[in-house]
C-alpha cells in the first residue's frame, strides 16, 4: 500500500500525457485479459471493477448493493465500454473509455487534493498519476 495525494490537476495531466497513459492502459488492458485472448470479456471487466474501488463510486455502487443490482450495473458498465457491441471489449474501446472516466474522476476531484490510500501493485493509474506528478516537481527543483 501507498498513500499519494491527489487532486484533479494531477488526474488530468496524467490523461493528458499520452505517452503515459497508453503505456498504463495497455499494461493494465495486459492484466486484465486473463486469457490472453486480446479482449475484455464480461467477467475479466467485471473483476477489473470490483479491484476498483474509486470507479465504483463514480458509478454508484456501494458494498451494500445486492448482488443482482451488481450485476445489472456491472452490464451497464460493460455496455458503456463495449461501444460496437461486440460483447468483448477491445484496447482501442477500454482506452477510450478509462480517458473519460479519468477525466470524470478529475472534474470530480477539482481543486481540493485528497489523500488516498492505494494497493501497492504498481499497477493503479491514479498512483501513476501521482508518480508522474511527483517526478514533474523532482524535475523542476532541480
Ligand atoms: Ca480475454
Ligand atoms: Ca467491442
Amino acid at each position: 500500500m501507498g498513500i499519494v495525494i491527489i487532486d484533479g490537476s494531477t488526474v488530468r495531466a496524467f490523461v493528458e500525457n499520452e505517452e503515459a497513459f497508453k503505456k498504463s492502459v495497455e499494461e493494465r488492458f495486459a492484466s486484465l485479459d486473463l486469457n490472453s485472448d486480446g479482449v475484455l470479456s464480461r467477467s475479466e471487466l467485471r473483476k477489473a471493477f470490483e479491484s476498483f474501488r474509486l470507479i465504483e463510486s463514480h458509478f454508484g455502487i456501494d458494498v451494500a448493493t445486492p448482488p443482482d443490482e451488481l450485476t445489472k450495473l456491472y452490464d451497464s458498465i460493460f455496455d458503456k465500454f463495449d461501444c460496437d457491441n461486440s460483447g468483448a471489449v477491445d484496447l482501442d474501446e477500454f482506452r477510450a473509455e478509462m480517458k473519460k472516466i479519468m477525466l470524470a474522476i478529475a472534474d470530480g476531484l477539482g481543486e481540493s487534493p485528497i489523500q488516498m490510500a492505494l494497493e501497492d501493485d504498481g499497477n493503479s493509474f491514479l498512483k501513476k498519476a501521482a508518480d508522474l506528478e511527483a517526478s514533474k516537481i523532482a524535475a523542476q527543483a532541480t
